[in-house]
């Protein structure tokens, strides 16, 4: 850690996302000596190779506007560089780099022939035209396009870039290369997209917390949901919780939340739909709609609720947070978000012995479908909304049963140390067979 601290300062989501994976690895890799011989964990926390870029674009006024591109191609080991692109103003070096970390044991958990990276842009989406959405995904991918491919790496969407921004880039991709291919995955349905893909992740993570509950005999069913965020996961984790008969009853932005404690039915979701995909406005519009209570600056978690679902971004449960849903009496924290809980947050939710699935495992549905999206591509064919259900669900059990696999410790299941040794195992022995690389 000291290492890893000293070479990349300043990067503290970084520091943070390697010191929970050290933390609970040590022990195995200390019994386990080829590892430490190999050093594996020194290699893997040195990203293959960093692509960072000047992306120069057009506004609508006709002014120039210059954002930076980055491309962390973290691990190859198990397949071509995988993960998704990020545009928010926030992002930064330390960012992608934590994300591209934590997507490698997550795609390694999949089962699927993943390897992880992680890219995106400090460009801030918000209040800008189709237009210059167009014209800024334009410009990255011109430079973007020579670094990517279907066999070397695929990106696909994360904040701030969904089907609107795949588009573009595809469309600029396919211009450039001049090839038709399953470059990005999150594709539209008419042009190579899979079934599936845009719910992947919430559907996966609220299959991953059914399964948690299953292992105590219960289910979804009748329980009360916290969900925070408002864009791609949070409304699909929503969907899902509702279809399985629990009750959703909140939802949030960068503005604050709004607390709905008669449940977010199908019909409120699909007005949170249209708000946030198509006008783009702000959940506090949902408050005045249908006359509940908005919290400017809030954040869900000092609802009392057996289940919390944090889909919206990295540490927004504090450990102060964590102890007010634990107080609170929550039975299951499942992760739709990356990194969403502080350590000391991690820490309290462990001790506590809840149910606690971490995002690497708990929110693996939507890259897990992106795997099938590939696969798809490579076939020249596509699957049926059911096929690819029935797929996601079974690759969500398997997480499930790898975690318990390595994470059980007298009659508890510890999911991080779980999903940290059973992504390693097959990253750390695939690194060892393919030598010093
Ligand atoms: P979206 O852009 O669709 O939605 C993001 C939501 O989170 C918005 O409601 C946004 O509010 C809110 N949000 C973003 N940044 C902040 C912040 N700094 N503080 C408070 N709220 C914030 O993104 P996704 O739903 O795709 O992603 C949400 C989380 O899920 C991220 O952590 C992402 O890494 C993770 N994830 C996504 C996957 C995917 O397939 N899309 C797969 C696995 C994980 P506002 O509109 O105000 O910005
Ligand atoms: O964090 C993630 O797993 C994603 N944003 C999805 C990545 C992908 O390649 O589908």
């Amino acid at each position: 850690m000291e290492e890893v601290r000293r070479k990349n300062p300043g990067e503290n989501e970084f520091h943070q996302a390697v010191q929970e994976v050290v933390e609970s690895l040590s022990p195995f890799v200390q019994k386990n000596p080829k590892y430490e011989k190999a050093k594996v964990l020194e290699r893997i926390v040195e990203p293959e190779r960093i692509i960072i870029f000047r992306v120069p674009w057009l506004d609508d006024k006709g002014e120039v506007q210059v954002n930076r591109g980055y491309r962390i191609e973290m691990n190859s080991a198990l397949g071509p560089y995988k993960g998704g692109l990020r545009f928010h103003p926030s992002v930064n070096l330390g960012i992608l780099k934590f994300l591209a970390f934590e997507q490698v044991f997550k795609n390694s958990l999949t089962t699927l022939p993943m390897g992880g990276g992680k890219g995106g842009s400090d460009f801030d989406p918000k209040e800008k035209t189709d237009n210059e959405v167009m014209k800024f995904c334009q410009s990255f991918m011109s430079e973007l396009f020579r670094h990517i491919g279907p066999n070397t790496d695929v990106p696909a969407g994360d904040i701030g870039v969904g089907a609107r921004e795949i588009g573009f880039l595809f469309g600029q991709y396919k211009r450039l290369r001049n090839e038709f291919t399953g470059v990005l995955t999150g594709k539209g349905l008419n042009w190579g997209g899979s079934l599936i893909r845009p719910e992947a992740t919430g559907y996966g993570c609220v299959y991953f917390a059914q399964e948690m509950l299953r292992t105590k005999g219960d289910s979804i069913k009748g329980k009360t949901c916290l969900v925070s965020g408002s864009g791609n996961v949070a409304q699909h984790t929503v969907q899902k919780v509702s279809q399985l008969g629990g009750k959703a009853v909140t939802l949030s932005d960068s503005s604050g939340m709004i607390h709905d404690p008669s449940g977010i039915d199908d019909k409120k979701l699909a007005y949170v739909m249209e708000l946030k995909n198509v006008k783009r406005g702000r959940i506090k519009e949902y408050a005045d709609k249908y006359r509940c209570e908005y919290y400017e600056g809030k954040r869900p978690w000092s609802i009392k609720c057996d289940v919390a679902f944090p889909s919206a971004t990295q540490n927004e449960i504090s450990k102060d947070d964590a102890k007010k849903l634990v107080d609170n009496g929550v039975i299951c924290v499942a992760e739709g978000a990356n990194m969403p809980t502080e350590l000391d947050g991690v820490r309290l939710f462990l001790d506590a012995k809840i149910l606690y699935g971490p995002a690497k495992a708990a929110n693996a549905g939507g890259v897990a479908v992106s795997g099938l999206e590939m696969t798809q591509n490579s076939l020249r064919l596509s699957w049926t909304r059911e096929e690819v259900d029935t797929k996601l669900q079974s690759i969500v059990r398997s997480i499930h049963e790898s975690c318990v696999r390595y994470g059980k410790e007298d009659g508890f299941t510890n999911y991080v140390k779980g999903a940290n040794v059973a992504g390693f195992v097959k990253l750390a022995d695939s690194m060892i067979d393919q030598g010093l690389v």
